[in-house]
């Protein structure tokens, strides 16, 4: 791939003999690589370096900050998951908030669940969604959804003016550098917590258990604090580091159990919704995790635990 004057040289580094080499400080000593046909786009936004390349086998490929964020062959396994885990759980999911997403893929499978009746998606980079459209079509179409209100801007400052609002929180973000950091963070699940309507429930991009089991350990530890109910889930998907994406999922609802989700889809609904990764069986199963890290749920509550006889020990003490 030749490259035009203007493009980011960070990001044309990663392009060596027509292949795209995805190397992070957050999976060191591994990397995926894709064969590349052409750059079709390569800018710096005012958050990040957006790419996007046409590969030999997946598609074209959205790359931000150097980082692979969806692939026309395999996004349909995130985005089914991440939507209807959440949706699919919640007795009445009428109204949805995504942060992030502006790829659209997420909107997409959100819009298509029969009980939502409206969805504000507030992603903070206006490119990412333009270029969406104009390379990712297949997943942009959600923009187009008459159920869809766009804002443009910060999540967190979004939350702050709309409390009590939503019955389902989608956290789409990248990962835990640069823009994203914050997403990570329990002031971030705070906000949502107010954002969410009682009975609300959230699900958020949860990393990978074979690269960031402390992260999700920190996670599910603060997240206990907030939710009377917390859970985690994940599912595979070839171009995402190792293989894998976890989803956190929380409910103010202290009766939701996201094993067994209260909607299960018919196979109508299943084929109205054109849904090619998720159903009903799948999503009871995503959430039996390896013993590695099973363990490190059973850690936490027992942590949670200790913590809470402390406190009110202390408490009653006094
Ligand atoms: N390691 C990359 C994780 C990216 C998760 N978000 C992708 C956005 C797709 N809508």
């Amino acid at each position: 791939a030749s490259a035009a004057p203007d493009w980011p040289a960070a990001v044309m580094e990663q392009i060596k003999d027509g292949w795209f080499t995805e190397s992070c400080a957050l999976w060191p000593g591994q990397a995926m690589s894709l064969q590349v046909e052409e750059v079709l786009y390569n800018k710096k936004s005012k958050f990040q370096d957006v790419m996007v390349f046409k590969s030999k086998t997946y598609g074209n490929v959205l790359v931000l900050d150097g980082v692979i964020q969806c692939t026309e062959r395999d996004e349909f396994a995130y985005q089914e998951m991440i939507a209807n885990l959440p949706l699919c759980s919640h007795p009445c999911p009428k109204k949805v908030l995504v942060i992030g997403g502006g790829d659209g893929g997420v909107l997409r499978e959100v819009v298509k669940h029969p009980l939502v009746e409206s969805v504000v998606l507030c992603e903070i980079d206006e490119d990412v969604i333009n270029v969406s459209k104009k390379f990712l079509p297949g997943m942009a179409k959600g923009f187009f959804s008459p159920k869809l209100t766009l804002h443009v801007g910060d999540g967190f400052e979004f939350m702050k003016q709309n409390q009590d609002a939503f019955d389902i929180i989608i956290t789409d973000s990248s990962d835990p550098v640069g823009p994203a950091e914050s997403l990570f963070k329990e002031s971030y699940y705070q906000l949502m917590k107010a954002a969410l309507r009682s009975g609300g429930i959230l699900c958020s991009q949860g990393e990978c258990q074979w690269l960031h089991l402390e992260l999700i350990k920190e996670m599910r530890t603060f997240c206990k604090t907030l939710f009377p109910v917390v859970d985690y889930a994940y599912g595979t998907i070839p171009t995402y580091p190792s293989g894998q994406i976890g989803f956190m999922l929380c409910s103010k609802n202290p009766e939701t159990n996201f094993r067994e989700p209260v909607k299960a889809l018919s196979k109508e609904e299943m084929e109205t919704m054109n849904l090619r990764y998720y159903n009903t069986e799948i999503h009871k199963a995503s959430f039996v995790l390896p013993e590695f890290a099973r363990k490190v749920r059973y850690s936490c509550i027992y942590l949670y635990f200790i913590e809470n006889v402390l406190f009110y020990t202390y408490q009653l003490s006094y």
